[in-house]
Formats: structure tokens, C-alpha cells, sequence
């Protein structure tokens, strides 16, 4: 896997074997809408050009073989291993393009044997959904080449049955959705109760700003827990207030109600982030729709202090970031993804982005810590098949 180069620097080129065909899915960019997707609430993601590509290639027999331009151990099994139950263990990450295979198959569709080659410009653990990208690159390829009927929205739901049933990540439905069904020069409205969609315009150059994505490179090994714990805080919220989930809650005065339960002001700060922060969604898509960009900086700020405040997911270099990233210039920022480290983005009015990273990464010096690395972002495309020509 390639990693993010330092600074805005040109992206790397993809190094992939000739096959039948190449395909590609981005990593996102959540604009706002954090730890929203499972309380069955609003996000507002965007794909980023950065991503996986899938060299694919049909076979004569059953096998399935992935493997990656940057490491000398590949993967296998065979079609009739996907029937069977889920295995403790599928090395690595091929357990995500695994899990694929094991969701078409779940799914009583027509699978044939492939060679699967893979490779990345996406940071990996960096909140901007590398795995999720790995997935759909996968459901992209496979659906193509074993020719399944498979519409865009399937497609993301296969993605997430891998993450979700197969690797066992008990990530809500944002990343898949945003990897297959983001479009270029738009931001992804989904709403995760009813699955309704929306491409919001968002044309930066336009509102002359630029967004700042900048990777703190912030190690988060409790990630995990810590999203479940999230995760299990928000169900309990929802069920002690009597609601399906807390999408169903609008209004933050009915949280007092939960101050009567034990972990009565825990459970009130969780929820009291969902319930802004799908308003704030609610708030940006309409700004967005009336081309007001500039104006949806106040509610990336007013995310960002919700997820440390009341979510508490940031940690110091994110929060460091995103207040340095105001000081210089700015006009909001706000961490992006899961939490715990990870990206922040920026709104920066245009031809500062730079500048302001380049403060970011010396108030980091500053306070020991470690370079960041960043890049600009404008909303790209969802996952597709690749033209000839731009496979490597
Ligand atoms: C991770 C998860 F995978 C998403 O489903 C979402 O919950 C996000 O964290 C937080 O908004 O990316």
C-alpha cells in the first residue's frame, strides 16, 4: 500500500499487473455528520481522488487469489470456501476483499474464480476509509467481471455486510455509501434511516476557498473500543428515552430525561452530539443547495467542539490542528472520521490551504509532535471502472 506524500505534493501513480480490467474507489472526506450513520441520522460526505485500484482478472477454476503491489504475501481460497461459516481469521486486510466474496456469495449470486490485485493511495488509518474503499473497489471489480446485476446501493450494502458481518467492524453505513455513490462536484446527503440520497452541490473554486484535509498521523490503537463503546452509549441513550434511535429525537430538551439514569450526564453528552450534529448536517445541505459555502464554516466549528466536548473522540494533535488552522486563517474546521486522531479538514479561502498547513505542522514541532502531511480536496467521483488508459 502507498502512503500520502508529504505536503501537497503530486499524487503517486498506481504500479497494477494487466488484467481484464481495472477499477477504482475513492476514500471519503466527511464534510459533517460524525458518529451520526448508526443513530440512523444525516451525513454529508464527499469522495476524494485518492483511493484503491483493483487489477482484476477471471480464472478458469474456483480460486480467488488476492495480493498487493507492495507486499510479497498474497491471499487465497476458493468459492466453495465462501459458503462455509466465517473464519476466526483471513489475513490482514484481504479479509476485507474476502468478506466481499463472502457477501456476494451470501447473496445466492453467481461467483466465478478471479485474481484480485490491489493497490492504494489513501493513508490507511488516517479516518478516510481505506477499508471501506477496499470493499466497494472489490464489489466494483467482481459485480463487472461475474456480470451481477447489482445497482449502486447494493453494492455499498455489500461493502458494509463485509466490514460489518465478515471482518466483524461495527462501522455505521456512511464510508460504503460515500465510496460507491459520491459524484464529482458533490457532497453525499444520505440519510442512514431510509437510505434517501441526495447530491448536494459543493463547488469550492466557485465560493473561492479551498478545503484543507490534513492528516495528523495521530496513531489510534483504542479506536475500536472506543467506537463501540460510542456506539453502545448512543443505543442506550435512545432506548432509556424510549426511541428507536436518536434520529428520532430533534429537540436537545428532551435529553434532560436521561440525567435519571445512571451515567445520566454521559449518556446526555453523547446524545446531545448526535441530535446537533444532524441538525448541523440538516443546517450545511441547505447552505450548500444555495451555494452559501462560506457560510457552513460556523457549523464545522460547532462540530468540532461537539465531538470534543460532549463525543469526547478528538485528542490533542486534532485539536491543536484544527485551533491552529482557525488562528491562521481558516474560516472552520473540524475533525473528520471515526475520531480518536486521524484528519482534520479546513475551510480556507483560496491559496491559504497551504500556509496554514505549514502553521499547523510547526505549532506540531512545537509541542513535540510528530509532521503532519496534507493535501487539497475537491469532491471526486465513486467507485467505476477505469478507461485503459488511466490504470496505471
Ligand atoms: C467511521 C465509521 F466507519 C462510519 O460508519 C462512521 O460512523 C464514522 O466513523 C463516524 O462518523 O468512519
Amino acid at each position: 500500500m502507498g502512503t500520502l506524500p508529504k505536503g501537497p505534493s503530486p499524487v503517486p501513480t498506481f504500479d497494477l499487473p494487466a488484467a481484464d480490467g481495472h477499477w477504482f474507489a475513492p476514500g471519503r472526506v466527511n464534510l459533517i455528520g460524525e458518529h451520526t450513520d448508526y443513530n440512523d441520522g444525516f451525513v454529508l460526505p464527499f469522495a476524494l481522488p485518492l483511493g484503491i485500484r483493483v487489477a482484476a482478472r477471471l480464472r478458469d477454476d474456483d480460486r480467488v487469489t488476492f495480493a498487493s503491489t507492495s507486499e510479497a504475501d498474497g491471499a487465497h481460497l476458493t468459492l466453495a470456501d465462501l459458503g462455509g461459516p466465517v473464519p476466526d481469521t483471513f489475513p490482514g486486510w484481504y479479509a476485507y476483499p474476502a468478506g466481499v466474496l463472502w457477501a456476494l456469495r451470501q447473496q445466492d449470486l453467481p461467483l466465478r474464480g478471479l485474481d484480485l490485485v490491489f493497490d492504494s493511495n489513501l493513508p490507511v488509518g488516517a479516518g478516510l476509509s481505506s477499508s471501506a474503499a477496499i470493499c466497494c473497489a472489490t464489489v466494483a471489480a467482481v459485480a463487472d467481471l461475474c456480470e451481477l446485476d447489482l445497482a449502486p446501493m447494493q453494492r455499498a450494502q455489500t461493502a458494509r455486510q463485509a466490514e460489518n458481518d465478515y471482518v466483524g467492524a461495527p462501522t455505521g453505513f456512511m464510508d460504503q455509501a460515500a465510496s460507491t455513490l459520491c459524484t464529482a462536484g458533490h457532497a453525499l446527503l444520505l440519510d442512514c434511516r431510509d437510505l434517501g440520497t441526495e447530491q448536494v452541490p459543493l463547488d469550492l473554486p466557485a465560493a473561492d476557498l479551498e478545503l484543507l484535509v490534513l492528516d495528523t498521523r495521530t496513531p489510534h490503537s483504542l479506536v475500536d473500543s472506543a467506537y463501540a463503546e460510542r456506539r453502545r452509549s448512543c443505543e442506550q441513550a435512545a432506548a432509556a428515552l424510549g426511541v428507536p434511535a436518536l434520529r428520532d429525537i430533534t429537540d436537545v430538551t428532551a435529553l434532560a430525561a436521561l440525567t435519571d439514569q445512571p451515567d445520566g450526564d454521559l449518556l446526555l453528552r453523547r446524545a446531545r452530539h448526535v441530535v446537533t450534529e444532524n441538525a448541523r448536517v440538516l443546517a450545511v445541505a441547505d447552505l450548500l443547495r444555495a451555494g452559501r459555502v462560506a457560510e457552513i464554516a460556523p457549523a464545522l466549528d460547532a462540530s468540532h467542539a461537539s465531538m470534543r466536548d460532549d463525543f469526547e473522540i478528538t485528542v490533542p494533535t486534532v485539536d491543536l490542528a484544527v485551533e491552529t488552522a482557525r488562528s491562521a486563517g481558516a474560516l472552520g474546521a473540524r475533525m473528520t472520521g471515526g475520531g480518536f486522531g486521524g484528519c482534520i479538514i479546513a475551510l480556507c479561502p483560496t491559496g491559504s490551504a497551504e500556509p496554514i498547513a505549514r502553521q499547523i505542522a510547526a505549532a506540531f514541532a512545537t509541542n513535540g509532535f510528530g509532521a503532519p502531511e496534507w493535501f487539497t480536496a475537491e469532491p471526486a467521483a465513486g467507485a467505476h471502472r477505469l478507461d485503459n488508459d488511466s490504470a496505471s
